[in-house]
């Protein structure tokens, strides 16, 4: 009988479909994951403010997780959205307790339109309380900026040398992904020993919405498959930019990556991504 891993993804979600606990599913499915999730807060329209993200109580947040590791249990932890720092410190507590050792923390603080996904006094939480106990984070550039004070971010090299800072700080594997500059999209690990660069063609669309969320679960997924890191996340942006590719939107909005463009006849030779250790 076929057991496949599993991950549960601790996150918001998002209505629409396209971010969130719902792409986090999507993409655990595709990849024959088993998913589970833990709901922090329900974000119900764009764009997103304070006013739009309806909170769930800690008690409720507490007894989703309960509720999957007793009836399941995990190999992967996922982190999203959390809102709060209230939820931050009560999830790193809740990881900690679970001694689940393989996380992938997406530090959501900024959505598409610079939605906001975070409070503003949290941002200490992260760094002391919940980023230290992950496998890896994966921080966008504007994530890292503010994880670095505030520091700008200009092009690849900048994107290095955050993903080293970062990493001394919190000591664990950081991720810093340039898919807001030009060029090629271009990502960045830093494991503590060497910097690795994986490169995908940009794609010229506005149908991006829940990429980010897309991309860590698939690296949760690939994780819990047994990957490394580093195969997990070239196989994670593999993923994720065939599912950019085939965006599309419904409305005038920014629409949703299509979890499923792996299934495509177009896309049975997905986009190779290039990895390169320095
Ligand atoms: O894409 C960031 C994101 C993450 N999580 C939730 C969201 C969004 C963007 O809207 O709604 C729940």
């Amino acid at each position: 009988m076929h057991k496949p891993s599993r991950v549960i993804t601790i996150a918001g979600s998002a209505a629409g479909g396209s971010a969130g606990i719902q792409a986090d599913l999507k993409t655990f499915q595709e990849l024959d994951v088993y998913g589970m999730s833990v709901i922090t807060a329900i974000v119900s329209r764009h764009p997103v403010t304070d006013k739009n993200v309806h909170p769930q109580t800690m008690e409720a947040i507490e007894a989703q997780f309960d509720t999957a590791m007793k009836q399941v249990g995990t190999d992967v932890i996922k982190v999203g959205m959390l809102f709060t720092k209230e939820v931050i410190e009560r999830t790193a507590e809740l990881i900690e307790q679970s001694e689940v050792k393989r996380v992938v923390v997406d530090p959501v603080m900024v959505g598409k339109l610079d939605s906001k996904l975070l409070k503003d006094d949290a941002i200490d939480m992260l760094l002391k309380k919940l980023l230290p106990l992950a496998t890896v984070i994966t921080p966008n550039m504007t994530e890292a900026s503010i994880l670095l004070g505030g520091r700008k971010l200009e092009g690849v090299e900048d994107l290095k040398q955050a993903a080293v800072d970062l990493y001394e700080k919190i000591g664990q594997k950081v991720l810093v992904k340039g898919g807001r500059l030009t060029g090629p999209a271009v990502d960045v690990l830093y494991d503590g020993e060497a910097i690795t660069t994986f490169e995908a063609p940009r794609i010229d669309t506005k149908n991006t919405s829940g990429a980010g969320c897309t991309y860590a679960a698939a690296i949760a997924a690939y994780l819990a498959k047994g990957e490394t890191v580093s195969s997990s996340i070239r196989l994670a942006k593999d993923f994720v930019t065939t599912a950019i590719e085939h965006g599309f939107s419904y409305t005038n909005m920014v629409g949703p990556t299509y979890h499923a463009a792996m299934r495509l006849k177009g896309a049975a030779h997905p986009i190779r991504v290039s990895e390169h250790n320095l």
